[in-house]
Protein backbone atom coordinates (compact mmCIF):
# COMPACT_ATOMS: atom_id res chain seq x y z
CA UNK A 1 0.00 0.00 0.00
CA UNK A 2 1.60 2.96 -0.94
CA UNK A 3 2.04 5.99 2.07
CA UNK A 4 -0.85 8.09 1.02
CA UNK A 5 -3.29 5.24 0.95
CA UNK A 6 -1.94 4.06 4.21
CA UNK A 7 -2.75 7.62 5.66
CA UNK A 8 -5.92 7.88 3.95
CA UNK A 9 -6.94 4.64 5.58
CA UNK A 10 -5.97 5.30 9.37
CA UNK A 11 -8.07 8.71 9.12
CA UNK A 12 -10.75 7.42 7.27
CA UNK A 13 -12.12 4.62 9.33
CA UNK A 14 -12.33 6.83 12.23
CA UNK A 15 -14.27 9.34 10.33
CA UNK A 16 -16.27 7.00 8.90
CA UNK A 17 -17.79 6.01 12.71
CA UNK A 18 -17.79 9.27 14.08
CA UNK A 19 -20.04 10.05 11.03
CA UNK A 20 -22.22 7.18 11.33
CA UNK A 21 -22.78 8.02 14.64
CA UNK A 22 -23.73 11.67 14.59
CA UNK A 23 -25.97 10.75 11.82
CA UNK A 24 -27.43 7.70 13.87
CA UNK A 25 -27.82 10.12 16.96
CA UNK A 26 -29.12 13.95 15.54
CA UNK A 27 -30.39 13.03 12.14
CA UNK A 28 -33.51 14.71 13.13
CA UNK A 29 -31.70 17.63 13.52
CA UNK A 30 -32.94 20.78 12.06
CA UNK A 31 -30.33 23.00 10.52
CA UNK A 32 -31.55 25.15 8.03
CA UNK A 33 -34.82 25.80 6.12
CA UNK A 34 -35.60 26.38 2.04
CA UNK A 35 -37.16 29.12 0.99
CA UNK A 36 -38.95 29.74 -2.55
CA UNK A 37 -36.74 31.87 -3.91
CA UNK A 38 -33.71 29.20 -3.40
CA UNK A 39 -36.14 26.38 -4.83
CA UNK A 40 -36.45 28.52 -8.10
CA UNK A 41 -33.01 30.10 -7.90
CA UNK A 42 -30.57 27.25 -8.43
CA UNK A 43 -30.03 25.97 -5.27
CA UNK A 44 -28.25 28.54 -4.10
CA UNK A 45 -27.13 28.52 -0.62
CA UNK A 46 -29.03 25.40 0.26
CA UNK A 47 -27.05 22.93 2.59
CA UNK A 48 -27.11 19.88 1.17
CA UNK A 49 -23.59 17.95 0.70
CA UNK A 50 -21.20 16.79 2.32
CA UNK A 51 -17.62 17.67 1.02
CA UNK A 52 -14.68 17.50 3.21
CA UNK A 53 -11.31 18.74 1.09
CA UNK A 54 -12.28 22.27 0.87
CA UNK A 55 -15.17 25.25 1.50
CA UNK A 56 -16.02 28.35 0.06
CA UNK A 57 -16.55 31.41 2.05
CA UNK A 58 -18.64 34.19 0.72
CA UNK A 59 -16.32 37.00 1.43
CA UNK A 60 -12.85 34.97 1.71
CA UNK A 61 -12.74 32.78 -0.66
CA UNK A 62 -11.88 29.20 -0.87
CA UNK A 63 -10.29 27.50 1.65
CA UNK A 64 -8.54 24.09 1.32
CA UNK A 65 -8.87 21.93 4.61
CA UNK A 66 -8.73 25.53 6.33
CA UNK A 67 -5.86 27.18 4.85
CA UNK A 68 -6.51 29.89 2.17
CA UNK A 69 -4.83 30.82 -1.02
CA UNK A 70 -1.56 32.81 0.41
CA UNK A 71 -1.26 30.63 3.07
CA UNK A 72 -1.08 27.21 1.18
CA UNK A 73 1.32 29.21 -1.01
CA UNK A 74 3.88 29.32 1.84
CA UNK A 75 2.96 25.84 3.65
CA UNK A 76 2.52 23.28 0.70
CA UNK A 77 6.48 22.03 -1.14
CA UNK A 78 7.15 24.36 -4.04
CA UNK A 79 8.57 24.45 -7.41
CA UNK A 80 11.82 26.24 -7.53
CA UNK A 81 10.70 29.46 -8.19
CA UNK A 82 8.40 29.10 -5.41
CA UNK A 83 5.14 28.18 -6.57
CA UNK A 84 3.08 25.42 -5.02
CA UNK A 85 3.00 21.97 -6.31
CA UNK A 86 -0.33 20.34 -6.76
CA UNK A 87 0.58 17.16 -5.72
CA UNK A 88 1.30 19.15 -2.37
CA UNK A 89 -2.68 20.10 -2.71
CA UNK A 90 -3.73 16.61 -3.14
CA UNK A 91 -2.18 15.24 -0.10
CA UNK A 92 -3.45 18.29 1.99
CA UNK A 93 -7.25 17.66 0.51
CA UNK A 94 -6.79 13.77 1.08
CA UNK A 95 -5.50 13.55 4.44
CA UNK A 96 -5.55 17.25 5.81
CA UNK A 97 -2.18 17.08 6.64
CA UNK A 98 0.99 19.30 4.53
CA UNK A 99 3.24 17.04 3.59
CA UNK A 100 6.87 17.08 3.83
CA UNK A 101 8.99 17.94 0.78
CA UNK A 102 9.67 13.88 0.92
CA UNK A 103 6.11 12.98 0.56
CA UNK A 104 5.51 15.58 -2.15
CA UNK A 105 8.53 13.98 -4.03
CA UNK A 106 6.65 10.33 -3.44
CA UNK A 107 3.23 11.46 -4.98
CA UNK A 108 5.34 12.78 -8.03
CA UNK A 109 6.97 9.35 -8.32
CA UNK A 110 4.00 7.51 -8.09
CA UNK A 111 1.46 9.37 -10.50
CA UNK A 112 4.71 8.94 -13.24
CA UNK A 113 4.23 5.35 -12.03
CA UNK A 114 0.50 5.08 -12.59
CA UNK A 115 0.98 7.37 -15.94
CA UNK A 116 0.55 4.80 -18.76
CA UNK A 117 -2.03 5.51 -21.02
CA UNK A 118 -3.98 2.81 -23.02
CA UNK A 119 -2.76 2.39 -26.08
CA UNK A 120 -7.13 2.73 -27.03
CA UNK A 121 -7.43 5.74 -25.56
CA UNK A 122 -5.25 7.36 -28.43
CA UNK A 123 -6.74 5.41 -31.55
CA UNK A 124 -10.13 6.54 -30.38
CA UNK A 125 -8.86 10.52 -30.08
CA UNK A 126 -7.09 10.16 -33.67
CA UNK A 127 -10.57 9.02 -34.74
CA UNK A 128 -12.17 12.14 -33.97
CA UNK A 129 -11.68 15.30 -36.45
CA UNK A 130 -9.30 17.95 -34.91
CA UNK A 131 -11.58 20.64 -34.75
CA UNK A 132 -14.18 18.68 -32.30
CA UNK A 133 -13.66 21.38 -29.40
CA UNK A 134 -10.94 20.08 -26.68
CA UNK A 135 -13.20 19.36 -23.83
CA UNK A 136 -15.44 16.92 -25.64
CA UNK A 137 -12.18 15.05 -26.64
CA UNK A 138 -10.92 15.06 -23.02
CA UNK A 139 -14.29 13.76 -22.10
CA UNK A 140 -13.93 10.75 -24.38
CA UNK A 141 -10.57 10.55 -23.40
CA UNK A 142 -11.49 9.76 -20.37
CA UNK A 143 -13.88 7.37 -21.52
CA UNK A 144 -12.01 5.17 -23.89
CA UNK A 145 -10.12 4.40 -20.47
CA UNK A 146 -12.82 3.54 -18.79
CA UNK A 147 -12.52 -0.47 -18.98
CA UNK A 148 -9.47 -0.29 -17.10
CA UNK A 149 -11.41 1.13 -14.16
CA UNK A 150 -10.48 -0.69 -11.29
CA UNK A 151 -13.87 -0.02 -9.14
CA UNK A 152 -16.09 -1.23 -11.80
CA UNK A 153 -13.97 -4.38 -12.45
CA UNK A 154 -13.74 -5.53 -8.92
CA UNK A 155 -17.97 -4.26 -8.31
CA UNK A 156 -18.50 -6.57 -11.10
CA UNK A 157 -16.55 -9.32 -8.93
CA UNK A 158 -18.63 -8.67 -6.04
CA UNK A 159 -16.31 -6.43 -3.87
CA UNK A 160 -17.62 -5.54 -0.21
CA UNK A 161 -18.75 -2.04 0.65
CA UNK A 162 -15.78 -1.85 2.87
CA UNK A 163 -13.62 -1.85 0.32
CA UNK A 164 -15.20 0.93 -2.47
CA UNK A 165 -12.92 3.35 -1.46
CA UNK A 166 -9.79 1.08 -1.98
CA UNK A 167 -10.86 1.08 -5.70
CA UNK A 168 -11.81 4.65 -6.42
CA UNK A 169 -8.52 5.30 -4.42
CA UNK A 170 -6.60 3.39 -7.16
CA UNK A 171 -8.89 4.87 -10.09
CA UNK A 172 -8.14 8.01 -8.64
CA UNK A 173 -4.73 7.75 -8.44
CA UNK A 174 -4.28 5.79 -11.86
CA UNK A 175 -6.54 8.61 -13.88
CA UNK A 176 -5.19 11.61 -11.68
CA UNK A 177 -1.57 10.07 -13.27
CA UNK A 178 -2.82 9.95 -16.84
CA UNK A 179 -4.76 13.01 -17.56
CA UNK A 180 -1.84 15.09 -18.32
CA UNK A 181 -0.53 12.83 -20.93
CA UNK A 182 -4.72 12.56 -21.66
CA UNK A 183 -4.79 16.53 -22.05
CA UNK A 184 -1.10 17.29 -23.69
CA UNK A 185 -2.06 14.55 -26.76
CA UNK A 186 -5.30 16.30 -27.15
CA UNK A 187 -3.48 19.47 -27.76
CA UNK A 188 -0.59 18.24 -29.77
CA UNK A 189 -3.20 16.56 -32.24
CA UNK A 190 -5.32 19.85 -32.21
CA UNK A 191 -2.88 22.48 -32.56
CA UNK A 192 0.77 21.16 -33.40
CA UNK A 193 0.29 18.48 -36.01
CA UNK A 194 -0.18 15.77 -33.76
CA UNK A 195 3.83 15.99 -33.35
CA UNK A 196 3.36 14.68 -30.04
CA UNK A 197 6.15 14.95 -26.78
CA UNK A 198 6.94 12.22 -24.68
CA UNK A 199 6.81 12.63 -20.93
CA UNK A 200 9.56 13.66 -18.93
CA UNK A 201 9.56 11.62 -15.64
CA UNK A 202 12.75 13.65 -14.07
CA UNK A 203 9.80 16.45 -14.19
CA UNK A 204 7.04 17.25 -11.22
CA UNK A 205 3.36 16.84 -12.71
CA UNK A 206 3.02 20.22 -13.80
CA UNK A 207 6.53 20.66 -15.43
CA UNK A 208 5.68 17.63 -16.93
CA UNK A 209 2.44 18.73 -18.37
CA UNK A 210 3.95 21.79 -19.18
CA UNK A 211 6.80 20.05 -21.48
CA UNK A 212 4.13 17.51 -22.98
CA UNK A 213 2.41 20.61 -24.07
CA UNK A 214 5.78 22.01 -25.92
CA UNK A 215 6.92 24.64 -23.34
CA UNK A 216 9.95 24.36 -20.84
CA UNK A 217 9.75 27.98 -19.78
CA UNK A 218 10.98 27.47 -16.09
CA UNK A 219 7.86 30.80 -15.38
CA UNK A 220 5.65 28.94 -17.59
CA UNK A 221 6.06 26.02 -15.35
CA UNK A 222 5.92 27.92 -12.36
CA UNK A 223 2.45 29.05 -13.82
CA UNK A 224 1.37 25.78 -14.39
CA UNK A 225 1.95 24.77 -10.50
CA UNK A 226 -0.18 27.89 -9.54
CA UNK A 227 -2.54 26.97 -11.88
CA UNK A 228 -3.29 23.72 -10.97
CA UNK A 229 -2.94 24.14 -7.48
CA UNK A 230 -5.46 27.07 -7.54
CA UNK A 231 -8.11 25.25 -9.93
CA UNK A 232 -8.59 22.20 -8.24
CA UNK A 233 -11.14 22.33 -6.03
CA UNK A 234 -14.13 24.96 -4.81
CA UNK A 235 -16.48 22.67 -2.73
CA UNK A 236 -18.81 19.91 -3.77
CA UNK A 237 -21.92 22.71 -4.74
CA UNK A 238 -20.36 23.85 -8.14
CA UNK A 239 -21.81 22.37 -11.00
CA UNK A 240 -18.41 20.50 -12.07
CA UNK A 241 -17.82 19.08 -8.36
CA UNK A 242 -21.46 18.49 -7.73
CA UNK A 243 -21.60 16.45 -10.75
CA UNK A 244 -18.96 14.47 -10.04
CA UNK A 245 -20.22 13.69 -6.48
CA UNK A 246 -23.52 13.61 -8.04
CA UNK A 247 -22.57 10.48 -10.69
CA UNK A 248 -20.16 8.80 -8.00
CA UNK A 249 -22.88 8.55 -5.53
CA UNK A 250 -24.56 5.78 -7.77
CA UNK A 251 -21.28 3.73 -7.70
CA UNK A 252 -20.52 4.82 -11.51
CA UNK A 253 -16.79 4.41 -11.70
CA UNK A 254 -14.59 8.18 -10.70
CA UNK A 255 -14.07 7.73 -14.79
CA UNK A 256 -17.47 7.71 -15.54
CA UNK A 257 -18.02 10.57 -12.85
CA UNK A 258 -15.11 12.64 -13.68
CA UNK A 259 -16.14 12.62 -17.31
CA UNK A 260 -19.45 13.62 -16.56
CA UNK A 261 -18.59 16.24 -14.31
CA UNK A 262 -15.93 17.73 -16.84
CA UNK A 263 -19.18 18.03 -19.21
CA UNK A 264 -20.32 20.51 -16.58
CA UNK A 265 -16.86 22.11 -16.46
CA UNK A 266 -17.63 22.90 -20.44
CA UNK A 267 -20.79 25.32 -20.03
CA UNK A 268 -19.53 29.25 -20.55
CA UNK A 269 -21.30 29.90 -16.82
CA UNK A 270 -18.86 27.66 -15.59
CA UNK A 271 -15.51 27.01 -16.81
CA UNK A 272 -15.55 27.63 -20.45
CA UNK A 273 -15.95 30.97 -19.29
CA UNK A 274 -11.96 30.99 -19.43
CA UNK A 275 -12.17 30.60 -22.89
CA UNK A 276 -15.09 33.06 -23.34
CA UNK A 277 -13.09 35.83 -21.70
CA UNK A 278 -9.55 35.75 -23.60
CA UNK A 279 -12.49 35.58 -26.56
CA UNK A 280 -14.02 38.66 -25.80
CA UNK A 281 -10.88 40.26 -25.11
CA UNK A 282 -9.83 39.62 -28.71
CA UNK A 283 -13.15 40.68 -30.00
CA UNK A 284 -13.01 43.95 -28.32
CA UNK A 285 -9.59 44.67 -29.49
CA UNK A 286 -10.55 44.07 -32.91
CA UNK A 287 -13.33 45.58 -32.57
CA UNK A 288 -11.74 48.69 -31.07
CA UNK A 289 -8.44 48.49 -33.47
CA UNK A 290 -6.12 48.97 -30.76
CA UNK A 291 -4.31 46.70 -28.27
CA UNK A 292 -3.71 49.23 -25.75
CA UNK A 293 -7.63 50.01 -24.99
CA UNK A 294 -8.26 52.81 -22.57
CA UNK A 295 -10.65 52.75 -19.27
CA UNK A 296 -13.21 55.01 -21.48
CA UNK A 297 -13.14 52.73 -24.75
CA UNK A 298 -13.18 49.39 -22.15
CA UNK A 299 -16.77 50.93 -20.64
CA UNK A 300 -18.40 51.65 -23.81
CA UNK A 301 -17.79 47.83 -25.49
CA UNK A 302 -18.81 46.35 -21.64
CA UNK A 303 -21.70 48.43 -21.98
CA UNK A 304 -22.21 47.35 -25.66
CA UNK A 305 -22.31 43.72 -24.71
CA UNK A 306 -24.43 44.33 -21.72
CA UNK A 307 -26.97 45.63 -24.20
CA UNK A 308 -26.97 42.88 -26.38
CA UNK A 309 -28.02 40.90 -23.26
CA UNK A 310 -25.10 39.05 -22.56
CA UNK A 311 -23.23 38.45 -19.64
CA UNK A 312 -19.58 39.49 -18.92
CA UNK A 313 -17.55 36.89 -18.99
CA UNK A 314 -14.89 36.39 -15.98
CA UNK A 315 -17.40 38.31 -13.70
CA UNK A 316 -19.88 37.24 -11.22
CA UNK A 317 -20.27 34.49 -8.87
CA UNK A 318 -23.00 32.48 -7.21
CA UNK A 319 -21.25 32.29 -4.06
CA UNK A 320 -18.56 34.70 -3.87
CA UNK A 321 -18.79 38.23 -2.40
CA UNK A 322 -15.61 39.45 -3.29
CA UNK A 323 -12.72 39.73 -5.97
CA UNK A 324 -11.51 35.81 -6.17
CA UNK A 325 -8.55 35.26 -4.38
CA UNK A 326 -7.75 32.96 -7.36
CA UNK A 327 -7.84 35.93 -9.75
CA UNK A 328 -5.57 37.85 -7.10
CA UNK A 329 -3.26 35.02 -6.91
CA UNK A 330 -2.87 34.71 -10.68
CA UNK A 331 -2.29 39.05 -11.12
CA UNK A 332 -0.08 38.61 -8.00
CA UNK A 333 1.72 36.19 -10.59
CA UNK A 334 2.11 38.26 -13.44
CA UNK A 335 3.24 41.57 -11.24
CA UNK A 336 6.05 39.15 -10.19
CA UNK A 337 7.11 37.52 -13.54
CA UNK A 338 5.51 39.60 -16.52
CA UNK A 339 6.70 43.33 -17.35
CA UNK A 340 4.83 45.42 -20.04
CA UNK A 341 1.88 43.14 -21.26
CA UNK A 342 -0.28 44.71 -22.94
CA UNK A 343 -2.88 42.39 -22.62
CA UNK A 344 -2.42 41.63 -18.91
CA UNK A 345 -2.29 45.70 -18.59
CA UNK A 346 -5.79 45.35 -20.66
CA UNK A 347 -7.02 42.52 -18.08
CA UNK A 348 -6.24 45.13 -15.08
CA UNK A 349 -8.08 47.99 -16.63
CA UNK A 350 -11.38 45.62 -17.11
CA UNK A 351 -11.45 44.89 -13.51
CA UNK A 352 -11.51 48.77 -12.86
CA UNK A 353 -14.15 49.69 -15.30
CA UNK A 354 -16.58 46.00 -15.20
CA UNK A 355 -17.64 46.40 -11.46
CA UNK A 356 -19.21 49.67 -11.42
CA UNK A 357 -20.89 48.83 -14.72
CA UNK A 358 -22.37 45.52 -13.48
CA UNK A 359 -23.37 47.41 -10.07
CA UNK A 360 -25.34 49.58 -11.91
CA UNK A 361 -27.64 46.91 -13.75
CA UNK A 362 -28.87 46.86 -9.98
CA UNK A 363 -29.12 42.72 -9.99
CA UNK A 364 -26.15 41.14 -10.50
CA UNK A 365 -24.85 39.88 -7.11
CA UNK A 366 -21.02 39.72 -7.25
CA UNK A 367 -19.79 42.40 -9.53
CA UNK A 368 -16.17 41.17 -9.05
CA UNK A 369 -13.90 39.15 -11.29
CA UNK A 370 -13.83 35.06 -10.82
CA UNK A 371 -10.66 32.90 -11.75
CA UNK A 372 -11.19 33.20 -15.18
CA UNK A 373 -10.85 36.38 -15.67
CA UNK A 374 -6.70 36.74 -15.78
CA UNK A 375 -5.92 32.90 -16.73
CA UNK A 376 -6.19 33.38 -20.41
CA UNK A 377 -4.30 36.42 -20.57
CA UNK A 378 -1.35 34.58 -18.20
CA UNK A 379 -1.44 31.66 -21.05
CA UNK A 380 -1.34 33.79 -23.92
CA UNK A 381 1.59 35.84 -23.01
CA UNK A 382 3.19 32.07 -22.60
CA UNK A 383 2.75 31.27 -26.17
CA UNK A 384 -0.42 29.63 -25.90
CA UNK A 385 -3.11 31.40 -27.22
CA UNK A 386 -5.22 28.56 -28.19
CA UNK A 387 -8.04 29.62 -25.84
CA UNK A 388 -10.73 26.50 -26.61
CA UNK A 389 -8.49 24.12 -25.04
CA UNK A 390 -8.40 26.36 -21.59
CA UNK A 391 -10.69 24.61 -20.27
CA UNK A 392 -9.08 21.40 -20.62
CA UNK A 393 -6.29 22.92 -18.40
CA UNK A 394 -9.09 23.28 -15.92
CA UNK A 395 -9.85 20.27 -16.18
CA UNK A 396 -6.38 18.62 -15.08
CA UNK A 397 -6.43 20.56 -12.19
CA UNK A 398 -10.26 19.77 -11.17
CA UNK A 399 -9.59 16.00 -11.05
CA UNK A 400 -7.22 16.49 -7.83
CA UNK A 401 -10.33 18.01 -5.72
CA UNK A 402 -13.26 16.21 -7.11
CA UNK A 403 -11.13 12.68 -7.41
CA UNK A 404 -10.13 13.50 -3.53
CA UNK A 405 -13.46 13.80 -2.42
CA UNK A 406 -15.01 11.19 -4.43
CA UNK A 407 -12.74 8.41 -2.39
CA UNK A 408 -14.06 10.64 0.68
CA UNK A 409 -17.40 10.11 -0.44
CA UNK A 410 -16.69 6.63 -0.80
CA UNK A 411 -14.92 5.87 2.76
CA UNK A 412 -17.51 7.66 4.38
CA UNK A 413 -19.90 5.08 2.83
CA UNK A 414 -22.02 8.32 1.56
CA UNK A 415 -25.57 7.29 -0.01
CA UNK A 416 -27.43 7.56 -3.27
CA UNK A 417 -27.95 11.47 -3.92
CA UNK A 418 -31.62 12.32 -3.96
CA UNK A 419 -32.99 15.25 -3.49
CA UNK A 420 -36.85 16.34 -3.78
CA UNK A 421 -38.46 17.87 -6.53
CA UNK A 422 -41.49 19.86 -6.58
CA UNK A 423 -43.81 21.34 -9.40
CA UNK A 424 -44.71 24.58 -10.45
CA UNK A 425 -48.42 23.37 -8.92
CA UNK A 426 -46.68 22.58 -5.33
CA UNK A 427 -44.74 26.31 -5.79
CA UNK A 428 -47.97 27.99 -6.70
CA UNK A 429 -49.72 26.49 -3.80
CA UNK A 430 -46.72 27.88 -1.38
CA UNK A 431 -46.66 31.13 -2.71
CA UNK A 432 -50.82 31.71 -1.90
N1 LIG B 1 -22.49 39.89 -16.69
C1 LIG B 1 -23.78 40.27 -16.90
N2 LIG B 1 -24.80 39.88 -16.12
C2 LIG B 1 -24.51 39.13 -15.05
C3 LIG B 1 -23.20 38.74 -14.74
C4 LIG B 1 -22.16 39.13 -15.61
N3 LIG B 1 -20.89 38.75 -15.43
N4 LIG B 1 -23.22 38.01 -13.61
C5 LIG B 1 -24.52 37.92 -13.22
N5 LIG B 1 -25.29 38.59 -14.11
C6 LIG B 1 -26.75 38.66 -14.13
C7 LIG B 1 -27.32 37.27 -14.23
O1 LIG B 1 -27.27 36.80 -15.58
C8 LIG B 1 -28.72 37.47 -13.68
O2 LIG B 1 -29.49 38.10 -14.67
P1 LIG B 1 -31.07 37.70 -14.87
O3 LIG B 1 -31.71 37.97 -13.55
O4 LIG B 1 -31.51 38.61 -15.96
O5 LIG B 1 -31.09 36.25 -15.23
C9 LIG B 1 -28.48 38.48 -12.56
O6 LIG B 1 -27.23 39.14 -12.90
C10 LIG B 1 -28.34 37.86 -11.19
O7 LIG B 1 -27.33 36.89 -11.21
P2 LIG B 1 -26.47 36.55 -9.90
O8 LIG B 1 -27.43 36.05 -8.86
O9 LIG B 1 -25.61 37.69 -9.55
O10 LIG B 1 -25.51 35.40 -10.43
P3 LIG B 1 -25.80 33.85 -10.53
O11 LIG B 1 -25.48 33.20 -9.23
O12 LIG B 1 -27.16 33.58 -11.08
O13 LIG B 1 -24.75 33.42 -11.64
C11 LIG B 1 -22.67 33.32 -12.74
C12 LIG B 1 -23.38 33.32 -11.40
C13 LIG B 1 -21.19 32.99 -12.53
C14 LIG B 1 -23.27 32.24 -13.64
C15 LIG B 1 -22.82 34.73 -13.40
O14 LIG B 1 -22.21 35.70 -12.59
C16 LIG B 1 -22.25 34.80 -14.81
O15 LIG B 1 -22.96 34.45 -15.77
N6 LIG B 1 -20.95 35.24 -14.97
C17 LIG B 1 -20.31 35.24 -16.25
C18 LIG B 1 -19.81 33.84 -16.61
C19 LIG B 1 -18.62 33.43 -15.75
O16 LIG B 1 -17.67 34.18 -15.60
N7 LIG B 1 -18.66 32.21 -15.23
C20 LIG B 1 -17.53 31.64 -14.50
C21 LIG B 1 -17.79 31.46 -13.00
C22 LIG B 1 -16.59 30.83 -12.32
C23 LIG B 1 -16.40 29.40 -12.74
O17 LIG B 1 -17.28 28.58 -12.45
O18 LIG B 1 -15.40 29.07 -13.38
Amino acid sequence: MDTLKQKFADKALALFKEMRAISKANGDKKVAEVTLGQIMGGARGVKMMQWETSELDANEGIRFRGYSIPEIKKLLPSGPQGEPKPEGLFWLMLTGEVPTEDEVKGLTAEWHRRADVPAQAFTVLDSLPTDTHPMTQLTIGIMAMQGDSVFANRYAEGISKTEYWDAVYEDSMNLIARLPRVAAYIYRRTFKDGQHIEPDTSLDYSANYAHMLGNDDEDFRSLMRLYLTIHADHEGGNASAHTVHLVGSTLSDPYRSFAAGMNALAGPLHGLANQEVIKWIFEMIENLGTKTPSKEQIGEYVQKTLDAGKVIPGYGHAVLREPDPRFVAQRRFAEQYIKDSDLITTVWKIFDVVPEKLQALGKVKNPWPNVDAHSGALLVHYGFPEYSYYTVLFGVSRALGVLAAGVWSRALGMPLERPKSVTSDWIKAQAK
